[in-house]
């Protein structure tokens, strides 16, 4: 259940400048709730140590989403990351993590509720979306306050050793800005606010996918590539099992497509596939 990508540095003579002063970079996607499998990853890749504590020094460590649903402990997946930040942090390093669809499925069932919601193809509301999309109970219950600011307040996008980090395989980000920092600015101000409509908008927007797939799928993120910048984007949201049409027990590694200049780590681990620890730059 639990696969380690390390790629071994494949740039080592093309880009000799500071190679030795940048620290390593590692992105995890969606765990759903697999706080158990997640953990198992995490000591598999040694960036944890036998009893859970950030064992990684100066190594970066960016999620990139959907922390929540699906699975049985999101809650608990959510302080795993916020308190290997801290101990990250001590020690020069990162954990953080990106805004995914879920993250705002969950915070707006959170705050709306039953509220319904009217939209062109009817009246919806995040609690019975959130509840027929994998929520938990469980997890709304255990949510506190600070939790839920914390996770409100992630960015949408990082730029990290020039990969464009991203939850959604999408170009719906450019709908809020042409910036890294402008697009996680004018969502985090929507996610200020205390508008259902526009919060429902946000998760729309983060739940479109496929966008780089099949023809033209180079050109698109090239496109966002050229706008917000990084060589390639790495994003969660769409699992590889079902991108490859094959079990997800099956899955080992990331998926690069669309020439190269996009990578998948979603390994679907809500549906048994990998949790995915994955290297950057990653080989192919
Ligand atoms: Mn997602």
């Amino acid at each position: 259940m639990c696969g380690v990508s390390i790629s071994t540095s494949a740039r080592a003579d093309s880009d000799a400048t500071t190679e030795q002063d940048v620290p390593p970079l590692y992105v995890v996607g969606d765990v759903h709730g697999q706080a158990g499998p997640l953990v198992a990853a995490l000591t598999e890749a040694a960036l944890v140590d036998d009893d859970g504590h950030w064992a990684a020094g100066r190594t970066r460590l960016w999620f990139l989403g959907d922390l929540t649903d699906r699975g049985p402990d999101g809650v608990g997946v959510v302080e795993l990351v916020r308190r290997l930040g801290v101990e990250a942090r001590e020690v020069g390093g990162m954990v953080d993590t990106l805004l995914g669809n879920h993250e705002i499925l969950l915070l707006g069932s959170r705050k709306f509720g039953d509220e319904l919601i009217d939209m062109p193809a009817g009246a919806r509301s995040f609690l019975t979306t959130w509840q027929l999309n994998g929520g938990r109970d469980s997890d709304l219950a255990a949510l506190t306050d600070e939790q839920a600011d914390w996770l409100r307040s992630r960015p949408a996008l990082a730029l990290a050793d020039n990969h464009l980090l991203a939850h959604s395989d999408t170009l719906a980000y450019l709908e809020y800005g042409d910036t890294v920092g402008s697009v996680n600015r004018a969502l985090r101000a929507e996610l200020d606010g205390d508008d259902a409509t526009r919060w429902w908008d946000c998760f729309r927007q983060l739940t479109r996918r496929h966008d780089f797939r099949g023809e033209g799928g180079e050109e698109r993120v090239g496109r966002l590539l050229d706008i917000l910048g990084g060589s390639r984007l790495v994003h969660g949201h769409s699992p590889i099992p079902e991108q490859l049409a094959v079990d997800p027990a099956e899955v080992t590694e990331p998926l690069s497509y669309a020439g190269g200049r996009a990578l998948s780590v979603d390994g679907g681990l809500f549906a048994g596939g990998p949790c995915l620890v994955t290297r950057l730059p990653y080989p192919g």
